[in-house]
């Protein structure tokens, strides 16, 4: 089995090809495809579909088109759901993987359509390529009210109530929604896909919970920690407050401690599968350490 880099390396641009190709071939009006391509091409790390490929690989089951489907898909709905956080009415950002948010460079109301547009294509693939009702049910439930959208409404509820700044369970529950639970279902698509047993299937779920949860700290913690190659550490922006997180909540370094400790917990996870490969995935939070 290859290892994490060299398998992010194969699979990335091929990824980013069957994206580009078929959301070209199948979007017929050719403005509408241009806006949903800008943000799909924009760059992003492909973590996802990465994660289901790799989940696959772990359960030695080959990739083909029908498994590039359903991880592509995975990454439509991923971008749907970036376009439409970057809203005025939402987070209201200006940039976004590199470039400017879709809102500020089509219109508001062409990046809420273009989100439209993705999600049920997202859906679309991951039916087409398993033939199997039981993985658009996983992606459906993953996304809706009481996943990501009820994470993202969390959160939305709890700012505009002034609510949240000491409730660390409602804050652990919203990052949770928003972000862990998208992740745990690429883990779930392919242990599904692929029939795995029931004892693996728990195990490699585990290790996607503790990484899912990893996640939004690392994200949290990528914006206030700036690595200075030059001095060869870490140096710290003033930044960590403001925003409802667990980061806010608990501070760099306790954050950086409960990150270790969710890193230390899907190691664990991994300990009864072949879990070289997804034990790669855990590097990309050294970035933070
Ligand atoms: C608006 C329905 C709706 C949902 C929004 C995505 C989301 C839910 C909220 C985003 C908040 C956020 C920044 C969470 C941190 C984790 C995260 C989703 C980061 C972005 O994903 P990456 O790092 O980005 O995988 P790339 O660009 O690499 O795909």
């Amino acid at each position: 089995m290859l290892d994490f880099t060299s398998f992010q390396k194969k699979w990335t641009p091929i990824i980013n090809d069957y994206l580009t190709q078929h959301l070209t071939d199948e979007v017929e009006n050719p403005k509408f495809r241009e806006i949903m391509l800008y943000s799909v091409v924009a760059g992003g790390k492909r973590l996802r579909p990465l994660l289901f490929l790799a989940t696959l690989a772990t359960l030695d089951r080959p990739i083909d088109s029908r498994e590039l489907r359903i991880a592509c898909g995975i990454e439509l709905i991923h971008t749907y759901s970036l376009i439409h956080d970057d809203l005025p009415a939402m987070d209201n950002d200006d940039y976004r993987r590199g470039r400017l948010t879709s809102h500020k460079k089509w219109g508001e109301a062409e990046a809420i359509l273009a989100g439209d547009a993705l999600l049920p294509l997202g859906v679309q693939w991951i039916a087409e390529g398993s033939q199997d009702y039981r993985l658009a049910t996983i992606i459906t439930a993953a996304v809706g009210a009481n996943g990501m959208v009820g994470g993202q409404y969390l959160d939305i509820d709890s700012t505009n109530n002034d609510q949240v700044a000491d409730d660390v369970k409602l804050i652990d529950q919203m990052e949770w929604l928003k972000t862990g639970c998208l992740i745990e279902a690429c883990v779930k698509l392919a242990t599904t896909y692929a029939d795995a047993s029931d004892t693996i299937q728990t195990d490699l779920i585990d290790f996607a919970r503790a990484f899912g949860r990893a996640y939004q700290i690392y994200d949290d913690l990528v914006d206030v920690v700036q690595t200075s190659e030059e001095a060869g550490k870490a140096t710290h922006k003033d930044e960590a407050v403001g925003k409802n997180n667990t980061l806010t909540q608990l501070g760099i370094d306790k954050s950086r401690a409960e990150l270790q400790a969710l890193i230390d917990r899907a190691q664990r996870d991994l300990t009864n599968v072949n879990g070289d490969l997804l034990n790669g995935f855990l590097a990309l939070y050294q970035k933070v350490m």
